[in-house]
């Protein structure tokens, strides 16, 4: 840790961290060269001087001698350094011979969570893809938050539009499967939750939390019941029956249940779980009837409630059914688009008119079958499709930003399988359990080296919220963005296609991605707001609570909630 005396060179530096998704603001006391304290923002208007512990990580990522500066290059006698230039170089031919002995399909691509937090790399990485153009995608999506890009894609007509909670407001908060007290909060951008969720018992509402272990949000909520693990989807059934019987639904529909009355087939729904009654999935889940009636009154009877399911949820074997009946148990008591339940956030950059609505199951992965999602395959397909030989079988292999030796289900495997490949590339600053297996690992600069705005997490924020920072250092001539990365290999993979235009290409090249997101600013919901504002508002700009935004919310056509009933009950 850096010492509290002060400097006599000392600068502020105010950004966001970009670690999780939680978007503090952090003040940087620092003398132009080294970093001398990292601080929380209390006039940040969205996390209001709140940061974790891994705030300070910052500085230690960027001080780490271990981080790779240089291209390195894998040999006998272990990493050599090596020259950008030749790096990129040996990496498109690399990429280029495999896929002209195997076939375009036969290099893959892992794009891994730190993705998302990268303003330059969200902006640019699909020149990468397109200049690679192979099927064989992979992400960190399918380990994570598939199920709720799939319900939203059905139910609203696109897989970002995805609603959060309105923690600020609620009265009582049903926390599934989700840990955010350790987590700091997940599709639900919310510094400080262990503030907000006091808050909701301050002002005595409820917060309730469903988690088969006793975690830190279980040990400050007002109820914690333990459930069998991966039956969750049992009790979401019986709650759903649950509010048709005690009439809730009924109820929410006599009250103007706005996103009820959007949604044409939800006469359907009042049978969709009809046998499963709170009796019949009590022993199975380890929690009793009367429980689940209690909690059904208390979540339909309190002023605003809202249901929130997470990681424990997603990641189980009926973990999409479960997110759709999170979604369904909100919609019918009235809780979506409201007040204090699940409310859709209005981010300054709109990423939901910036990208495609989403698909699933277009093509099935060669050895497992399994569906695509947008184009992805589930992690869980990668190694087979390297390991089991035929036509079509991957010979090469890129990640970027990721580690899927470690983060995804037998690993073993895919380490086996990485030490096989005929050619690998990692984009990644450390040598890990997978970029060890890269002939060439691409290092990009460390976070504080590169300007940032979160274009991903305000879409999931619990309050409408803009901030940009600017690099606290300048890079070192000798490094490269990962945006530079991404079109320095595109340039070279594919020299017609790479970039959409010229002027874009150029525009990229001169102004960097900011030009991009004043872009992206300008042609968003908030007029006005553009790049040189937000420069001017070191700390962020507010932009209120979240609002009801029903039905402009919805991307489907006919501006009506799919209930996709008939996909659902077949699950
Ligand atoms: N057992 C178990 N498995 C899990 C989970 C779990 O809780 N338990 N969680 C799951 C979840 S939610 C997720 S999101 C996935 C995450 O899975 P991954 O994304 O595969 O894993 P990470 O550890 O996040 O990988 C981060 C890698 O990116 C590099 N990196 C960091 N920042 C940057 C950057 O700016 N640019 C580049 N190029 N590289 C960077 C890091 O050095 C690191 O090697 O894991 C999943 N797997
Ligand atoms: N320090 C740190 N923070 C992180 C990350 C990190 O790597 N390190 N990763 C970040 C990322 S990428 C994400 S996605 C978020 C995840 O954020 P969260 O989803 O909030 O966190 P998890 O710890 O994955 O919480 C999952 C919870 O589900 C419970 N659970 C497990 N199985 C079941 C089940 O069958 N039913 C129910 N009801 N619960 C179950 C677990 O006991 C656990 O408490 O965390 C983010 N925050
Ligand atoms: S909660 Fe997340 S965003 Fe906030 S300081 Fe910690 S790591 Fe950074
Ligand atoms: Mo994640």
């Amino acid at each position: 840790m850096a010492s509290e005396k002060s400097h006599k060179d000392e600068q502020t530096h105010f950004r966001t961290c970009n670690l999780c998704e939680a978007m503090c603001g952090i003040v940087i006391k620092h003398d132009g060269k080294k970093v001398l304290s990292i601080k929380d923002d209390k006039d940040d208007p969205f996390s209001k001087g709140y940061i974790c512990p891994k705030a300070t990580a910052l500085q230690d990522l960027h001080e780490d001698s271990d981080r790779l500066r240089h291209p390195v290059e894998r040999t006998a006698n272990g990493w050599k350094e090596i020259g950008w230039a030749e790096a990129l170089d040996k990496v498109a031919a690399g990429i280029q011979s495999v896929q002209k002995k195997h076939g375009q399909n036969a290099f893959g691509i892992y794009l891994g969570n730190p993705n998302v937090h990268n303003l330059g790399g969200m902006l640019t990485i699909k020149h990468l893809l397109t200049s690679i153009k192979t099927r064989s995608r992979f992400s960190a999506t399918s380990i994570d938050q598939l199920p709720h890009h799939i319900v939203s894609m059905h139910l609203f007509g696109h897989m970002l539009r995805i609603p959060v909670p309105d923690v600020n407001r609620t009265q009582y908060m049903l926390i599934i499967g989700g840990n955010p007290l350790a987590s700091n909060g997940s599709i639900m951008t919310a510094p400080n939750m262990r503030q907000k969720l006091k808050d909701i018992k301050a002002r005595d509402g409820k917060v309730v939390v469903i988690d088969p272990r006793r975690t830190e949000t279980a040990d400050i909520a007002s109820e914690h019941h333990f459930i069998r693990p991966a039956t969750d989807v049992l009790l979401l059934l019986a709650m759903l029956n649950e509010i048709y019987l005690q009439g809730y639904a009924d109820k929410a529909r006599a009250n103007n249940n706005r996103a009820a009355a959007l949604a044409p087939e939800i006469e359907r729904i009042a049978d969709f779980a009809k046998d499963y009654s709170a009796e019949s999935v009590a022993d199975i889940t380890g929690i009793s009837a009367i429980k689940i009636k209690r909690l059904v009154k208390e979540f339909c009877e309190a002023e605003s409630s809202v249901c929130y399911g997470r990681m424990g949820v997603s990641v189980q074997e009926f973990g999409l059914l479960s997110q759709y009946l999170i979604l369904l148990i909100n919609i019918v008591t009235g809780r979506l688009d409201e007040v204090g339940g699940l409310m859709f956030p209005n981010p300054a950059v709109d990423v939901v008119n910036n990208s495609g609505p989403g698909y699933l199951g277009k093509r099935h992965s060669r050895v497992s079958n399994l569906p695509d999602f947008n184009g992805d395959y589930p992690v869980v397909a990668m190694a087979d499709e390297m390991l089991v030989e035929g036509a079509g079988q991957l010979k090469g292999f890129m990640t970027v930003a990721g580690n899927p030796v470690l983060s995804t289900p037998n690993g073993e495997k895919l380490d086996t399988a990485f030490a096989n490949l005929d050619f690998m590339v990692a984009i990644d600053y450390f040598v890990t359990e997978t970029s060890r297996h890269a002939h060439i690992i691409l290092p990009p600069v460390s976070p504080l080296e590169r300007d940032h705005y979160d274009v991903t997490f305000n879409n999931f924020a619990v309050h409408n919220v803009a901030k940009y920072s600017k690099a606290l250092f300048a890079k070192q001539r000798s490094a490269k963005h990962d945006w530079q990365i991404y079109l320095e290999l595109a340039k070279r993979l594919d020299k017609k296609a790479a970039l959409a235009t010229k002027v874009e290409r150029l525009l990229i090249k001169v102004l960097g991605p900011k030009f991009m997101l004043d872009q992206g600013l300008k042609r968003g919901p908030y007029k006005g707001l553009n790049l040189k504002e937000l420069k001017n508002s070191p700390h962020g700009i507010n932009l209120g609570a979240l609002k009801r935004m029903l039905p402009q919310a919805l991307k489907h056509k006919d501006k009506q909630i799919h209930l996709n009933v008939d996909f659902y009950q077949a699950d």
